[in-house]
């Protein structure tokens, strides 16, 4: 019988509501929920594509072994015991740190996960954790940790009302928006202009979004920085700093005015490709919008400078008073609280409180950047990385100088992937764990109901009962972190403690964490629960758990929550400062020391060099990542992995249209055909990443035969930002040639 499902489509950020038809297991069609309070019937093509990761024979549905012989099916408890007995036996023999651990993208989309990391990093206590943060956000949790008090604390645009939004390094028309929640992007950004409001675009390229804009502004990648103090610079010296209400807890703007100073539109214009007459309108522009909100995303923090960049579109957005104003930029309250947990279990976050081995690169919120992974397990002596786990990540494809990480994970002692795929990076593992796909498994997203453009809150259910033998994210995780606990635990109370803890995860679910989250979240009604926490920490919350979770609530819980498929409205984003801040003064200091020094370093711009080609890259709705690859419906068509160019580039290398393309960089080569349009500016030129699946191994095989190559595997691992150390992505020079002028690599050596 066809019945219909709802659910949260878990592929990018925006949440969309989708509602599914299917018999049973086999899905009929899936379309936008019309009915989904945030999304409102929005879908891009990869939510439709979930049947086709759904049905993927090439997905993997029990754990595999690497033998001689070519991957062999095993059972779990196989699968899971020896993973932990490698592992233990090697911390054993070389230390804690030998085993190093990568959490990728999709992590932050499953919440049963990101439950049950704790126990597992606990239970490995290694230093050598990385994830995708620092090839992503890491500069904008510095500066909300650095500015707000917590690592997780973003000012979200407040889109729906704002007067004038300005996107600068990022394309949400293509992504659907990041650290900013906002499906249907382009129905929101139309009722902007359709208010009266003015939607500008500062990039490179004439982005998806950027041809919807008022106003685009080419921008020479790696340069906003420049661009960012001098609209300060204009901003104060043209008196329209006016910060209101937030003034009576803002300090350092009198520190901030006398470092910006020097900055002047006449300085950076030649670096920026921006004249000096336009940048002081944009800076009167923000300043002199009713409601303005300046968003920054992934062309700013993974470029040149990011540090700064990210740190001063937030100091734009409060010294203009848009910080925590309506149509300006607005902190969440939603419902399950993610911030406020975090900050119960100490986590609001840190920096540079140890390096990395290697390269003395600071530790950010107990990761070091992936930068150093590779070069962490090739550089031999104590810390070395041995062992490895990747959960939800291919680094191969997604971090710089892929055939660097490739040959650090095929050198490695043992390897465990939890994936779905046999992939880059997985095809190294020795034991791959693969969980329940995105359908079989209840989607509820923390992470991502707290940066939505609107309040909202809605847990799915699973499309299909999770199939017979297979296991969730959640219960690997945890499975792993029990095995390893039992066998480091040395004390009676040590094994009382590794047992406790799995026997508690297990009777509450994920189901129960969420519910649980929801009854002491803003909307729930467990204050005193939530101030006993605030007390005595998160140590307390087994013990008050069952209390919260079998007394009498008033406000929100899940039932309530799964009574509204759809999922609920708890309204538009709230004035909510002073007290949302996390820092110990309950001020905001414009200016805190890291910056102040960053600034110091900062080298006087550069007009570019002639001749001098700089690769960023792009992303397509299409697309996500490195890992949709495998879904012909999304990669049908002419490959979209090509070398965009100017006209005046393409003349100069003498290629036309279609014509291959070879870049090169200190650390490898790719070959591309040229797409040729003024599109971008000259100079650039733009790839997308995650492409190039036909490494030896691979076990995708839609993916393998769609051609493309990886420009990580033209990324270096040593432009790396001056504070952080993250990667740098974005604005790489690159020598571009025809391909049939191209010496072959060995013969140029
Ligand atoms: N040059 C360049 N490089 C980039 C970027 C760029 O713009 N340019 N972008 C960077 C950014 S922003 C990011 S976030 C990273 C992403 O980098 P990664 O997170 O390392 O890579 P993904 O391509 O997202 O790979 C996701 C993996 O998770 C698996 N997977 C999917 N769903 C699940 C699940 O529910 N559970 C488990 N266990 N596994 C699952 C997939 O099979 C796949 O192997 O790439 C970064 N790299
Ligand atoms: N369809 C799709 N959606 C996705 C993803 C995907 O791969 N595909 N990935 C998801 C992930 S992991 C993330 S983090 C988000 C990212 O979300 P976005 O940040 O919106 O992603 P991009 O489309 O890469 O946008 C970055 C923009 O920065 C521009 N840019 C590059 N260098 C510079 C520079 O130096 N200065 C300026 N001003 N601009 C620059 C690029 O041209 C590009 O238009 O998207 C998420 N959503
Ligand atoms: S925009 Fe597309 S991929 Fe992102 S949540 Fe919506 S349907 Fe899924
Ligand atoms: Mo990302």
């Amino acid at each position: 019988m066809k019945q219909t499902h709802y659910h949260t489509c878990n592929l990018c950020e925006a949440m969309c509501g989708i509602e599914i038809d299917h018999m049973g297991d086999e899905i009929l069609a899936i379309r936008g929920d019309s009915a989904d309070p945030l999304s409102r019937g929005h879908i891009c093509p990869k939510g439709v594509a979930l049947q086709d990761l759904h049905n993927d024979p090439d997905r993997l549905r029990h754990p595999v072994k690497r033998t001689k012989d070519g991957w062999v099916p095993i059972s779990w408890d196989e699968a899971l015991d020896e993973t932990a007995r490698r592992l233990h036996d090697i911390q054993a023999r070389h230390g804690k740190n030998s085993v190093g651990m990568y959490l990728g993208n999709p992590t932050a989309h499953n919440h049963g996960a990101l439950f049950t990391l704790l126990p597992l990093i606990n239970a490995l206590g290694t230093r050598q954790r990385y994830s995708a943060t620092s090839a992503d956000q890491l500069p904008h949790q510095l500066a909300t940790w650095q500015l707000f008090g917590h690592q997780a604390l973003f000012p979200i645009p407040d889109i729906d009302r704002t007067d004038y939004f300005m996107v600068i390094g990022g394309n949400p028309m293509a992504s659907n928006g990041s650290i900013m929640t906002v499906p249907d992007i382009r129905g929101r950004l139309k009722s902007l202009q359709e208010r009266g409001g003015k939607l500008v675009v500062v990039d490179p390229r004439r982005t998806e979004t950027a041809r919807l804009a008022d106003e685009h502004d080419f921008i020479r990648p790696g340069s906003d920085v420049y661009l960012l103090l001098a609209l300060l610079q204009v901003m104060f010296e043209e008196l329209l700093v006016a910060p209101g209400r937030l003034t009576d807890f803002l300090d350092g703007q009198g520190t901030l005015a006398r470092l910006v100073e020097n900055w002047t539109p006449e300085k950076v214009a030649e670096a920026t490709g921006m004249t000096a007459d336009r940048i002081r309108k944009l800076a009167r522009d923000i300043a002199t919008a009713p409601r303005a909100a300046i968003y920054s995303r992934v062309g700013l923090t993974t470029s040149a400078h990011s540090t700064l960049s990210a740190w001063l579109v937030y100091v734009i957005n409060i010294v203009t008073g848009n910080l925590d104003r309506e149509g300006g930029v607005m902190f969440t309250k939603p419902a399950f609280d993610i911030v406020a947990f975090g900050a119960l279990g100490g986590e609001t976050g840190s920096f540079d409180r140890y390096r990395s081995r290697v390269h003395g690169y600071p530790e950010f919120g107990g990761e070091f950047p992936v930068t150093t992974l590779a070069d962490e397990m090739l550089s031999p002596g104590t810390g070395q990385i041995k062992a490895f786990i990747s959960h939800a990540g291919n680094p191969v494809l997604s971090c710089p100088d892929g055939n660097k990480m490739d040959k650090a994970l095929s050198g490695l002692e043992f390897m465990v992937s939890i994936d779905l795929y046999i992939n880059e990076t997985t095809r190294h593992a020795d034991i791959i764990l693969p969980p329940t796909g995105q359908l079989e498994h209840a989607q509820f997203d923390p992470i991502f109901q707290a940066v939505a453009v609107r309040n909202v809150v809605k847990f799915s259910e699973p499309l299909v009962e999770k199939p017979e033998g297979s296991l969730h994210d959640w219960e690997i995780l945890l499975g792993l972190a029990t095995r390893l606990g039992r066998l480091k635990a040395e004390t009676r109370r040590e094994r009382f403690q590794v047992e406790a803890t799995d026997r508690f995860m297990r009777k509450l679910t994920d189901r129960g964490i969420v519910d649980l989250g929801l009854r002491l979240g803003p909307y729930g009604t467990g204050g005193r629960s939530m101030a006993i926490l605030k007390r005595a920490g998160l140590r307390s919350l087994p013990k008050l758990a069952w209390k919260v979770l079998r007394g009498k609530h008033k406000g929100l819980t899940l039932k309530k929550v799964l009574a509204q498929p759809h999922g609920i409205d708890l309204g538009p984003l709230q004035r909510a400062l002073p007290g949302r801040l996390y820092t110990r003064s309950q001020r905001i200091n414009l200016v805190p020391p890291l910056y102040f020094r960053a600034l110091q370093g900062l080298p006087v711009p550069k007009p570019p060099k002639a001749d001098e080609m700089l690769m960023i890259g792009r992303r397509h709705v299409r697309s996500n990542n490195s890992w949709l690859h495998n879904s012909q419906r999304l990669v049908k068509g002419k490959s979209r992995c090509n070398i965009l160019i100017h006209p005046q580039d393409a003349e100069r290398l003498g290629v036309a249209d279609g014509d291959d393309l070879t870049l090169r960089s200190e650390v490898g080569s790719i070959t591309l055909p040229a797409w040729v349009s003024d599109d971008i500016m000259p100079g650039v030129i733009s790839i997308p990443h995650g492409w190039g699946h036909d490494r030896k191994g691979v076990q995708m095989d839609v993916a393998r035969r769609a051609g493309g190559a990886s420009i990580n595997d033209v990324v270096g691992t040593t432009r790396v930002e001056a504070v952080t150390a993250m990667a740098q992505l974005n604005g790489i020079p690159v020598q571009v040639e025809a391909a049939s002028a191209a010496v072959p690599e060995k013969a140029a050596g």
